[in-house]
């Protein structure tokens, strides 16, 4: 062999060692959906000779891809005229949608076109989501394919918003980088910043050094649940704040990324931070401390002028760091009591002409209103500021479920939608009892992903008032950040879905099979997520025959009913499983022989209720329908630790009345009614209940009482046998009166409202 020949050989080799390692092409997986997506032959390369080209008019988003793939690449790239081989904006004044964007790719080139930044931005977005993940994955020199593609795509609503509270929990200046970009990616466009509240102030005010020195900063933090007793405290000082700097800097860093920043400065109430710096600007003499724990406090803004220059020398210096068009002012969970007994605030209300204290909180933000408005600024509050008259300009925030929305897009004012039962992240995700302490409360990410803003009280025009809707992170229970993406991811992900993708576009089944992927794509952003993919939902079908699913494709469920573990052996499942018998199911997701997620565990209690007819004279709320009226009695028990699943109803303030009629009259030894019990959510057990038994010589009535403690679960056992003679009476059929709590007293969460009833399976025996 010659040396020439050898040479020749090496050379070879190493240039076959050297080319770039080929990734293969998976199918599009972009989150939030499209509203079209077509996949065409081909694909697209990119390589080390690829270029960007760019219209003039994008310079902000081509230099956004740009150093997103110089990063990904570990290359320098070049923005020069190109045909071929070429990322290329175009300008197209045909799309009209002001975020709308097209992307067309082929073996020449990809074609990003929109007519805003915003559009071009949001092209670059879906792009980024279509290059492979090994991409993000490692830095390695990869050869690069995009499949091609045709995508038009438009936001459904033009407000799109995540919000997060720094108040109760202090997140630094990088993490809320990293929470903007996530959101940048998922293209949510505004981020409410909740700046300030009882438990710390985080905006540095240069006028009012005692923010920084006082407000931002409490003695001690409580330890565990509110609801545990007795009350832990850590007695640690805790708290921080943004310096101006800070801000700016983060405010630059959303912008860069099309998003805006609300900040929120609460008043009246939620104000105790602000009132222990600075007593004069509360309503009693007694001082105050920076709150160490949860809930709503009685101290409030007392309405005198000293208050009002605060706040507006505050709200001067927020407007000059934020441009933000909305300014919001809080609002909400404002107690009354203390204004009631303040000579200042009664002597505001007569000199006003005010009824009560509710018009002095509307002639309050009213006031507040008409200052930012003269700065060309609006005001946004939360759905209390419809009481005793909405200020004129304002957009409601509407929290509390969907009523407080429908009022005001009917008289005219702007809506965003974030009602508890959809948008509350800071409520549990799973029925796992291992899930990280949160406040109460379940909202699974299905639950999420249905969410439809649009009130269906409201006709089309109406409906245009609905500007979107929005993620809240409240965060008494996410010390870390950690645990702040625990709680957010993926339900932000549905939650852009529900704000970005037109309802018919909208797929449960598709989505979750890119949430599946994007856990890729979270791993490499260092993003915490939950995983409740791999879990198995259960549910009684009419005919009598439970049902088990899971959300993800391509994985198997095993089960069994003798309450044994599932193992790699156990019963595949096919079939429903008849329900005629007590049962004990336990299952989980398999793959491979190997077990996913967590076991799921159900008992099916085949008590003598099972397959009655039941009437409940009130529908549950919609935002809490269970599994209507039969799931009273379908054998199924709710979660003992959270409401809001698939088995407890919750009624908002309706006395109910249920009537169970049995196919033939039957002997009842006992009967067991279950309430759910969790004030920090409005959730109050009745007091007591009247019973109705229905036997062939008349009707037997009683009135129950109900134990009254702070037990989430309030439980009645109600037994027959103590009714000598009673014992062989048939019962043909049962009815229960269920007044509702009433009015949440004065000092409690949610003081004024109405307080939500939720009951479960009922269970005769
Ligand atoms: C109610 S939503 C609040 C917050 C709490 C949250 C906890 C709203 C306007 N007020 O102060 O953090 O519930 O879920």
């Amino acid at each position: 062999m010659s040396a020439r020949f050898l040479i020749l050989c090496s050379l070879i080799l190493t240039l076959l060692s050297c080319r770039e390692p080929e990734i293969k092409l998976s199918s599009p997986s972009v989150i939030p959906a499209p509203q079209s997506l077509q996949v065409l032959p081909g694909r697209f390369t990119i390589d080390q000779s690829t270029v960007i080209r760019n219209a003039d008019d994008f310079t902000h988003s081509v230099n956004f891809l740009k150093s997103f793939l110089e990063v990904e690449t570990n290359r320098s790239w070049e923005t020069k005229y190109a045909t071929e081989n070429v990322i290329l904006f175009e300008f197209d004044p045909s799309i009209t949608a002001a975020e709308g964007y097209t992307i067309e790719t082929n073996a020449q080139q990809v074609l990003l076109k929109a007519s805003t930044d915003a559009g071009a931005f949001y092209a670059v977005q879906t792009l980024i989501q279509l290059l492979p993940l090994e991409l993000e994955k490692s830095k390695e020199n990869h050869l690069l394919h995009i499949p091609a593609v045709a995508i038009k795509d438009e936001p459904r609503f033009s407000y799109r918003g995540m919000h997060l509270d720094v108040s109760r929990h202090l997140f630094d200046v990088e993490f809320i980088k990293k929470y903007i970009d996530a959101m940048a990616l998922l293209k949510m466009n505004t981020f409410h910043w909740h700046l300030t509240d009882d438990q710390g102030w985080r905006i540095e005010i240069k006028r009012y050094p005692k923010l920084q020195e006082i407000a931002a900063y409490r003695d001690s933090t409580l330890m565990g649940h509110y609801n545990d007793s007795p009350r832990l405290y850590d007695t640690k000082k805790y708290g921080g704040f943004y310096t101006q700097e800070e801000i700016r800097e983060v405010i630059a860093f959303a912008k860069a990324r099309h998003i805006n920043i609300i900040p929120e400065i609460e008043m009246p109430g939620h104000a105790q931070a602000a009132i222990a710096a600075y007593p004069e600007l509360g309503c009693t003499p007694e001082k105050v401390n920076v709150a160490t724990e949860w809930g709503v406090f009685e101290t409030i803004y007392c309405p005198d002028e000293e208050t009002f220059t605060f706040l507006e020398n505050v709200l001067d210096e927020v407007m000059e760091l934020f441009p933000s068009p909305y300014i919001h002012i809080g609002g909400d969970e404002a107690p009354k009591t203390q204004w009631k007994s303040s000579p200042v605030a009664q002597q505001v209300i007569k000199e006003n002409g005010l009824k009560d204290e509710y018009e002095l909180q509307s002639y309050f933000i009213q006031r507040i209103e008409k200052y930012l408005n003269s700065k060309g600024r609006n005001i946004i509050g939360w759905d209390e500021i419809l009481e005793g008259g909405l200020a004129p300009n304002a957009t409601v925030m509407s929290w509390r479920g969907t009523t407080g929305a429908v009022e005001a897009a009917k008289s005219g004012h702007d809506v965003i939608m974030t009602p508890t039962s959809h948008s509350y992240f800071d409520y549990y995700q799973s029925e796992n009892e291992n899930e990280p302490t949160a406040i109460g409360g379940f909202l699974a990410l299905e639950k999420v992903y249905n969410f439809n803003p649009i009130p269906k009280e409201l006709t089309a025009e109406e409906a245009k008032r609905i500007i979107g809707p929005q993620g809240n992170l409240w965060t008494e229970y996410m010390t870390t950040s950690d645990q702040v993406e625990y709680m957010a991811f993926p339900r932000m992900l549905a939650m852009s879905e529900v704000a970005w993708t037109q309802a018919e576009n909208k797929n449960y089944s598709s989505f979750i099979n890119r949430v599946e992927y994007f856990h890729q794509r979270m791993e490499a952003l260092d993003i915490n997520y939950a995983n409740h993919l791999y879990e198995v939902k259960g549910f009684l079908n009419d005919q009598q025959q439970y049902k088990l699913s899971t959300a993800s494709l391509g994985k198997e469920i095993r089960f069994t009913t003798d309450g044994s573990k599932p193992t790699a052996t156990s019963a595949i499942y096919k079939q429903a499983i008849p329900f005629t018998k007590n049962l004990s199911i336990n299952a989980g997701v398999f793959k491979e022989g190997k077990l996913l997620g967590k076991v799921f565990k159900q008992q099916l209690l085949y008590h003598k209720g099972v397959g009655a007819t039941i009437t409940i004279n009130k529908e549950p709320n919609k935002s809490y329908p269970g599994s209507g009226a039969q799931g009273l009695i379908n054998g199924i028990k709710g979660s003992d630790s959270r409401y809001g699943d698939s088995e407890w109803l919750g009624f908002w303030g309706d006395d109910i009345e249920i009537e169970i009629t049995f196919k033939e009259p039957i002997l009842v030894d006992e009967i067991k009614l279950r309430f759910y019990n969790a004030t920090g959510q409005w959730v109050y057990a009745p007091e007591k209940y009247y019973i109705f038994l229905e036997t062939k010589n008349g009707m037997i009535s009683d009135l129950v009482g109900l134990p009254k403690n702070d037990n989430t679960l309030i439980l009645s056992n109600y037994n027959l046998k103590r009714f000598k003679g009673f014992e062989n009476k048939k019962i043909n059929s049962l009815k229960f009166n269920i007044p509702n709590y009433g009015i949440i007293p004065e000092g409690k969460q949610g003081a004024g409202n109405k307080a939500w009833t939720f009951i479960d399976e009922i269970i005769i025996n």
